[in-house]
């Protein structure tokens, strides 16, 4: 029994020695210390030993399953170790990498151009102000001197909502309510960019709906010689400060006088080339004089009060400034073109 015992240690130290994982260590604790290990056997069958055997072999015993336990143990606390270093190793992270870029976006051109136009107002003293899209015929038409059945309406197809209601064909409704809702009556300063409907077919210079920006002066001894050193102030900024500015006349049912201003063409010089048509001239917007009419509908007496508007389309600024060829380019989203056109 004692070569048996002796056997038993030489055999279950052998494979603990062997075990490389926790696993295995485990089958050889239950195979060797289990309740139905050949260990508890032995000292099962204690009872066929003499009385001199019994203490000697129950010692040997428990000391072979103490060895085996102690060998089992330190085992385990060398592959746990060993485990964790492997563990630390694989996880390493390098601080020192640099990071993956995240793509970032970018503003759109029309949103940078609208931006820049409205910084250029701000420098000059105006406000930036804007409103509903969805419009009352009142002050879409009425309230700009474009009574019902006024031939200009016909100017602007409009997209109707009710018989009453509309999309907005201009932002001019917001300076309509402004003024409207101006208490006191005091000075108006303002600009007003915005989306605007017509019912147009979309082609390479038109689209149903389209960016405005429109201004608004209006205070007492507001002359056509302050709305011209505004524009060419403008012109000059946007364009270049080489730019000149021409003031033609023209006709708006919400301005009187009525103009068109056109800037030196920047290709050519005004010399004439391609882009301004040998004119030397490139048409920029339109303005005048705010019609005493839309002053008196506002609230504001013409004799004493006097104003200048304008109204500028930002794809065409931009299409003028940065060369583009269809306005189109501006709604259709081709990340070629947009992105030729972030700064970052
Ligand atoms: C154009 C011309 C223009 C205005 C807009 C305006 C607004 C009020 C009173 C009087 Cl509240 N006028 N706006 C005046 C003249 C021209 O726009 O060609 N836009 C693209």
């Amino acid at each position: 029994m004692k070569e048996q015992l002796q056997a038993l240690e030489k055999e279950a130290l052998e494979k603990v020695d062997d075990a490389t994982s926790l696993k295995e260590l485990q089958d050889v604790r239950v195979a060797y210390l289990g309740k139905k290990g050949p260990i508890t056997e032995v000292l099962r069958g204690m009872g066929k030993l003499s009385k001199e055997e019994r203490p000697v072999i129950g010692e040997l015993a428990n000391k072979v399953r103490g060895n085996i336990a102690d060998a089992i143990d330190s085992k385990k606390a060398s592959i746990e170790a060993a485990e964790l270093e492997k563990q630390l190793e694989e996880e390493t992270i390098d601080v020192t990498l640099p990071g993956r870029p995240v793509p970032t976006g970018g503003p759109h051109l029309l949103t940078s151009i609208v931006e820049e136009i409205e910084d250029l107002f701000i420098g000059m003293g105006f406000e930036v102000s804007e409103g509903p899209e969805v419009e009352t015929d009142y002050y879409n038409f009425e309230a700009l001197n474009l009574p019902k059945g006024h031939p200009a309406r016909d100017m602007q197809d409009s997209f109707y909502i009710t018989e009453e209601i509309l999309m907005r064909t201009h932002t001019s409704p917001v300076q309509a309510r402004t003024m409207n809702a101006m208490e006191d009556k005091r000075p108006v300063k303002m600009i007003c960019p915005g989306k605007v409907y017509r019912r147009d077919t979309d082609d390479a210079t038109h689209s149903h709906q389209f960016t405005q920006i429109e201004g608004l002066y209006v205070d007492k001894n507001v002359r056509m010689s302050d709305l011209k050193g505004v524009l060419d102030r403008f012109a000059k900024q946007m364009f270049g400060q080489e730019r000149e500015i021409r003031l033609r006349p023209s006709f708006f049912p919400f301005t009187e006088p009525s103009v068109e201003m056109d800037i030196s063409c920047k290709v050519c010089n005004g010399e004439g080339c391609s882009v301004c048509k040998q004119t030397g001239w490139i048409e920029i917007l339109g303005a005048g004089m705010v019609h005493p009419r839309v002053l008196e509908m506002a609230g504001y007496d013409p004799k004493v009060y006097s104003g200048f508007a304008f109204g500028m389309g930002p794809e065409r600024i931009a299409m003028l400034k940065y060369g583009v060829d269809d306005i189109r380019h501006f709604y259709t989203n081709d990340m070629r073109f947009l992105k030729q056109y972030h700064q970052a």
